[in-house]
């Protein structure tokens, strides 16, 4: 008899070993399915601590396991079943009724749950809940609250304006547990801050969170000049602290992979970058405000410039703006960046509308990324000959923001390292 079962097995414990060695006792043939890093994050499992192949050896050395194969996608448990001629799928009774429908393929059965001990327990208890605190209650704090609720291991307790009745309005209606108008108040209360404020009020708040140890992620742009982005990341260095910016397509899996596809070589060498990002905007609002540092560039650069640095480096020989101005601010500006080997360039607007994509061309083809291509979801490999074409699909779940919060957790519990995925090498160049 063949059994076959799947799992996380994140910091294998009591409860892994006791289904294990149920599920093993059904036949005695046993196949464990691991989940991969990718499947568990499109499953929303973002807070897995072990990597797979951690996982995969933790598995193997219950002795349990007659057979290890790697869990990638959602249906695959029917392609296994008929593959490894499969007589018996046991899981865990958390998942009563949620796999009947294999019944027409094999037996299914729900072994009992260990009581009192599970992964996210072992995660809590290894790395006590963060309490984060935003400072600003905007619209931008607003979508992050519900993001936050997706990430483990950070809890969102309360927000800080010097304006108390918009952090009393913002907390009621995000059902955190504090607002105050006192800064002292909400450094007691928090180990980790959200800046969300006004651009102009960043550089203040981030050396203020950091002078009393708290890490920080901070809303783009981060900073306004080089020098001040370079005084935030020295300090944070000196106070052990994580400092990131939050870019969210930096973080996002898809656009990791676009980036890493492309570096790989499958469109040749990388000749030009062109990226483009408008969104129209009226009214009396910070973005279109001079006083606030509003404008084309400040609000959107970050995004247009992340895959022009993450594919060509920081090391641009030239670079040339050319704004459409009004009122103290670029309601649009078109650039172009010179390279050694490579061009690149980008439009962004706020009175301006354009197509928002991304194409990065090469010698052998090009990269075409449809807006909006900072929520990247999909994307397609084309060359010369057209039936080459390859097309890449993707989740983006949400708004996006839980995927740079996670990163901001797993810094904030391996600070010696650095993220890769947005460093502060590109938050210079940024600034
Ligand atoms: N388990 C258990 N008792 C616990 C904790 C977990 O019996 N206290 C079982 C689960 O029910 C599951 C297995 O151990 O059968 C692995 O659990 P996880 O690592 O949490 O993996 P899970 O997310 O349940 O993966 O395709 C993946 C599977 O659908 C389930």
């Amino acid at each position: 008899m063949k059994v076959i079962t799947y799992g996380t097995f994140d910091l294998l414990h009591e409860g892994h070993l006791n289904l294990l060695r149920r599920a093993k006792a059904l036949g005695d043939y046993l196949v464990v399915g691991v989940t991969s890093e990718n499947y568990d994050r499109s499953r929303g499992k973002l807070n897995v601590l072990r990597s797979l192949a951690q996982r995969i050896e933790d598995v193997k050395n219950t002795g349990f396991a007659d057979e290890i194969i790697v869990e990638e996608y959602e249906g695959q448990k029917v392609n296994d079943i008929q593959k490894y001629k499969v007589n018996i799928f046991a899981i865990g009774s958390d998942w009563c009724g949620k796999f009947d429908y294999l019944a027409d393929y094999c037996k299914v059965v729900y072994l009992e749950r260990t009581k009192g001990i599970s992964s996210t327990g072992l995660r809590n208890e290894q790395n006590p809940v963060i309490r984060l605190g935003i400072i600003g209650s905007g619209r931008i704090a607003r979508r992050f609250v519900p993001e936050a609720k997706f990430v483990s291991g950070i809890d969102v307790q309360g927000v800080y304006n010097p304006h108390t009745e918009s952090a009393k309005t913002f907390a009621h209606a995000c059902e955190l547990n504090f607002y105050t108008d006192n800064i002292d108040e909400f450094f007691a209360k928090t180990d980790a801050v959200y800046i969300a404020s006004p651009h102009l009020t960043h550089a203040d708040y981030i050396r203020l969170c950091l002078e009393h140890s708290k890490h920080v992620l901070c809303e783009k742009p981060m900073v306004l000049s080089v020098a001040q982005c370079l005084e935030m990341f020295d300090l944070a260095k000196q106070k052990k602290l994580v400092l990131m910016e939050a870019i969210k397509t930096a973080y996002c899996p898809a656009f990791l992979h676009l980036i890493g596809i492309i570096k790989s070589g499958v469109i040749g060498t990388i000749k030009d970058v062109d990226a483009s990002f408008t969104k129209l905007m009226n009214g009396s609002i910070r973005e279109l405000d001079a006083s606030q540092a509003g404008g084309s560039m400040t609000e959107l650069s970050s995004y247009v410039l992340l895959p022009i640095i993450k594919l060509l480096g920081t090391n641009w020989k030239d670079i040339r703006f050319y704004p459409q101005m009004a009122n103290g601010i670029d309601y649009f500006t078109k650039a172009i960046i010179e390279y050694e080997r490579a061009t690149a360039g980008f439009k962004v607007g706020l009175g301006v509308k354009t197509e928002g994509e991304l194409i990065v061309s090469g010698t052998k083809g090009y990269a075409y990324v449809p807006a909006p291509w900072w929520k990247t979801e999909y994307f397609e490999l084309r060359y010369e000959d057209v039936n080459q074409t390859m097309k890449y699909f993707y989740k983006f779940n949400g708004d996006g923001l839980r995927y740079e919060i996670q990163e901001f957790v797993n810094q904030i519990h391996a600070p010696a390292m650095q993220s890769v995925k947005l460093c502060k090498e590109d938050s210079v160049v940024m600034a």
